[in-house]
């Protein structure tokens, strides 16, 4: 049996932040046993979650030891320590570790995070256990919108975020997922950003 096999990931495989997880799983070629949860229903909210979860949300990670890690990057970087390999997902050499962080951090705070808010604070979807605010939701929504260019001017000088592909595509394409949610229309209006999304559609991971 593989270390992984005695782990167990608790996901809701539906959100953006495990899909973030499954993707990197995939193209790292290990699979670990998955508990399904749902978090909209608020199986999170359970006690017996909640005292297990740093964050209070999904992914959450139990090691083979019982312990249990939060945070889908945290998750992914455990992962690749365990199992190294070449395909540089957190980049491989100093340079591209950089420009890894880099995108990855930039996609992270100015794209999920706010989309996030934008989803969360417009749907109301979590009102059950959040103040729901919006207008707050609507100029998220605004800025997430606002950080594409940014994107599309660096897919136009790199076939990848960071030159090769790495875990900063896979937080793209995630953030991507929440773009579409809040009804922003990108395809037609940034062509690198689409052929970005043709060329990684392609990938077996990412033939759901
Ligand atoms: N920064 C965290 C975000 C985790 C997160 O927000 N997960 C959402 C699903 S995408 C969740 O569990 N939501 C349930 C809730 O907020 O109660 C990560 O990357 O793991």
């Amino acid at each position: 049996m593989s270390q992984f096999e005695s782990m167990k990931l608790y996901q809701t495989s539906m959100t953006p932040s495990a899909m973030r997880v499954t993707l990197f799983l995939k193209e790292k070629g290990i699979e670990i046993p998955v508990e399904e949860i749902n978090v909209r229903e608020g199986d999170n909210l359970k006690v017996e979650f909640q005292a297990i979860s740093a964050n209070g949300r999904i992914p959450l990670l139990q090691l083979d030891d019982g312990s249990y890690l939060s945070e889908s990057i945290a998750i992914c970087r455990y992962i690749d320590a365990l199992s190294p390999d070449d395909k540089g997902l957190f980049g491989s050499d100093p340079k591209q570790k950089g420009l890894v962080e880099m995108w990855n951090r930039m996609v992270e705070l100015q794209g999920l995070m706010v989309g996030f808010q934008a989803f969360r604070n417009i749907t109301g979807i979590y009102q059950d256990r959040e103040r729901v605010i919006p207008e707050w939701g609507e100029e998220s929504k605004l800025r997430l919108g606002e950080f594409l260019p940014t994107l599309e001017n660096r897919l136009a000088e790199a076939e990848y975020l960071a030159g090769e592909f790495s875990i900063a595509d896979i937080s793209l394409w995630a953030m991507l997922k929440v773009v579409q949610a809040l009804g922003i229309e990108w395809q037609s209006q940034y062509p690198n950003l689409q052929q970005w999304h043709q060329r990684l559609a392609k990938r077996p991971a990412f033939q759901a």
